[in-house]
């Protein structure tokens, strides 16, 4: 913890990629933990096009059920202590997640690399609504052609935005220290962006309840939950 606060300390320009194990203290469901959402549902049949074509509705219990839990979560001391980072330097949060939370606990520089899921999108046209009701009724129609929406956020197959993939790949090139949190850096392009860090010599630090790809390649891994880590991370930042 030393190093890391060391470490901390030093840098001016901090990149956060963070994953659902930041949001698991806030009662938010991980996708690959036991009892996590790939347990009780095929990724194929709730998050690609080809599931969303095959059975919309089956999709959108997933979705809403997620919605309606991410209503009542707030942020934990995690994304506080995140959100606390930014005095005095420039942090950017780099998210797979698409709850939401980070920006709800003050963070000011979240790039979504996945959506977010308080936005749908008409699937024929296009159109972005943020002002649905939190479980939409079935089927959900666009207002303005007889599209159907689709939560907006990516699904596997389907490509990131290529502003959004511009804006991670530059905030994590050009920091000086890049911090992992809570993810098991399994899917791309997300994880790579603290491989291209690393390639940089940036010194990358890892927060997560247990060992993922990435621990072999970070100057410090700290085992623990990322809500008492974080915030005991940033706490000595003064001195
Ligand atoms: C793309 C949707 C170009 C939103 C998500 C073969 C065929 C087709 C594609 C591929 C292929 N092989 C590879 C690919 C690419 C694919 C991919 O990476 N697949 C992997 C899984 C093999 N990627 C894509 O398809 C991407 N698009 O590449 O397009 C292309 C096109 C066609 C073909 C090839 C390439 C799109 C990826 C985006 C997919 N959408 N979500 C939603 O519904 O949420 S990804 C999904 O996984 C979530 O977004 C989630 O964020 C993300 C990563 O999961 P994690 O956040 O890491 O969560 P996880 O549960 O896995 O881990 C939790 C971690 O937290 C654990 O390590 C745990 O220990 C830790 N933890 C838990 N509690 C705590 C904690 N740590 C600390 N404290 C705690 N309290
Ligand atoms: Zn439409």
């Amino acid at each position: 913890m030393d190093q890391a606060r060391q470490l901390l300390r030093g840098a001016r320009k901090v990149c956060v990629l963070t994953g659902a194990g930041i949001s698991a203290e806030s009662g938010l469901a991980t996708f690959r933990d036991s009892g996590g959402l790939w347990e009780k549902h095929r990724v194929e049949d709730v998050a690609t096009m080809e599931g969303f074509e095959r059975d919309p509705e089956l999709v959108w219990r997933f979705y809403n059920a997620r919605r309606k839990a991410a209503r009542t979560a707030e942020p934990n001391p995690a994304h506080l202590a995140l959100a606390g980072l930014g005095a005095g330097r420039k942090v950017t949060v780099l998210t797979q997640n698409v709850d939401g939370l980070h920006q709800k606990a003050g963070s000011d520089d979240v790039v979504e690399l996945h959506g977010n899921i308080w936005r749908v999108r008409c699937s024929q046209c296009a159109a972005v609504y943020a002002d649905r009701p939190v479980e939409l009724p079935f089927p959900p129609r666009c207002e303005r052609c007889p599209g159907m929406l689709r939560p907006d956020v990516v699904w596997f197959g389907e490509l990131l935005d290529p502003r959004t993939l511009a804006l991670a790949e530059e905030a994590a090139v050009s920091c000086d220290l890049f911090l992992v949190v809570g993810t098991s850096a399994q899917v791309q392009p997300a994880a790579s962006f603290a491989f291209r860090a690393y390639d940089r010599g940036i010194p990358v630090v890892e927060v997560n309840k247990e060992p993922t790809p990435v621990s072999n390649l970070v100057a410090v891994s700290l085992i623990g939950l990322a809500g008492t880590i974080l915030p005991a991370l940033v706490e000595n930042r003064g001195n």
